[in-house]
Parts: C-alpha cells; structure tokens; sequence
C-alpha cells in the first residue's frame, strides 16, 4: 500500500517565517505600522496578500489597489533576498531523515504550501528531488483552511484522501487537512494545533515506528 505524505513548506520544512517577519515588517515600518513579532504569528499559512490586508489592517490604513500592488512586489523582492541566501543548515531537524525513509518504503512525498516561491526555496535546500508532486500558492485559487491545495496534492499522485497524511504547523493547515478527510499532523506548539489527529513538537520526535504504522494502517 502506497500513502502520500503531504508536507507543508514554511514551518515544517523550513522556517521561512523569520524571513517573511523581517521583509514584512520593513514594509510595515515604512508606512508606520507597528509590526510585531505576535502579529507575524497570524501570517503563518496566510497567503501573500491576506497578509498585506492584515498589516494594513492594524494601521488602519487605506490603500488603492495601485499601492497594494506596489507593496506586495517590494515585500517579495526583499524576502527573496533572503531566500537567495538560503542552504540545506536551515532544514528543519529531522525533515530530511523522514524523507529518506519515506522514500526507503516507497510512498508518495508531496508538497502543498500556500507559497509561491515554494520550488525556488525548495531547490535552494537540495530537496526538490525528493517531491513527486508540488501544489503551491501558484496552483490554488482558495487558501487554507480551504482543502484545495492538499486535494490537488492528492489527485496529483492518484491517492485517495483517506490515505493521505499532512505535516502542518498552521492552523488552517490542520483545518483544511481535516476537511480533505486526510490524516492531520500538527507540527509545533499542541496547543495551538489542537485539531490534529497526532500532535509533534518537530520532526526529531516521530520515529519509524509511527511512520510504519502510518504506512500500513
Ligand atoms: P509567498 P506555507 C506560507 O507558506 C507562509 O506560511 C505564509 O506566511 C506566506 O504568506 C505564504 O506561504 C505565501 O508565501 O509570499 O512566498 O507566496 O506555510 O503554506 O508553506
Ligand atoms: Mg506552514
């Protein structure tokens, strides 16, 4: 039996978030918008310009649809600095151990990331070779917690949801996992992700073992 493991990028693979936090927060500055490290933790799994409107949001600010474009651009610019300077030392413990063996038994490695500079990141980490299939911010038209990106995910390797299983650190992650019918597991604070099936504080904390039980329940 062959499952597909679905792994979300920012926050399970990698943690871009302090990147998205310091290019985001230039542009926030820069308008006068009080920007703070607990305002990025809503941003987690949030698409690009969902994050734009929040931001504006606590500045009360009103923008045109000119200047929202303006900004979007110039945040993308200033992380993809960022990404640029990116190796394999900022892969998340232990990701590229579970890769490896998922591979070793044969099943199915997929990507479903709301971002759209998921295959760029990916490939500056050396791990695109892993991916049998990728859905990203470019391929889905409704965020998370809306199960798209991981269905398309599904469809992609020809998995039925049921056997499917999801790596997230958001929220609406662990939502959209759930609504897909798919296996969720919360990567990060418990408490937070309280509506995954299996709960890891990171990658170093699930053994074989779990991953075989995965595999062939
Ligand atoms: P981009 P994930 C998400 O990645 C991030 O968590 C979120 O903070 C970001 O706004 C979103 O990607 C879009 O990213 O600006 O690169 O298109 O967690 O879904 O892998
Ligand atoms: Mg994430």
């Amino acid at each position: 039996n062959k499952k597909a493991f679905i792994f979300d990028l920012d926050g399970v693979i990698v943690d871009t978030a302090k990147y998205h936090f310091l290019a985001w927060q230039k542009l926030a500055t820069s308008l006068g918008i009080h920007f703070t490290h607990e305002d990025n933790e809503n941003l987690k799994g949030v698409s690009r310009v969902r994050s734009l409107e929040l931001i504006l949001g606590l500045g009360n600010y009103q923008a045109t649809e000119e200047e929202k474009q303006r900004w979007l651009q110039k945040k993308n610019e200033d992380y993809l600095t960022y990404i640029d300077a990116m190796d394999e030392s900022e892969i998340l413990p232990d990701v590229v151990k579970v890769l490896d063996f998922l591979k070793t038994k044969n099943q199915f490695i997929v990507l479903g990331s709301a971002s759209k500079n998921a295959i760029p990141i990916l490939e500056k980490v050396h791990i695109l070779h892993y991916f049998d299939a990728i859905v990203d911010g470019n391929d889905v038209s409704n965020a998370k917690p809306d199960p798209e990106v991981f269905l398309q995910g599904a469809k992609k390797v020809k998995v039925e949801n049921e056997n499917c299983i999801v790596f997230e650190d958001s929220v609406a992650g662990i939502q959209a996992a759930n609504l897909a019918h798919m296996t969720s597991i919360g990567i990060g604070e418990p408490t937070i992700l309280q509506e995954a099936k299996f709960n890891f504080k990171d990658f170093t904390q699930i053994d074989e073992a779990f991953l075989s039980k995965l595999i062939n329940e």
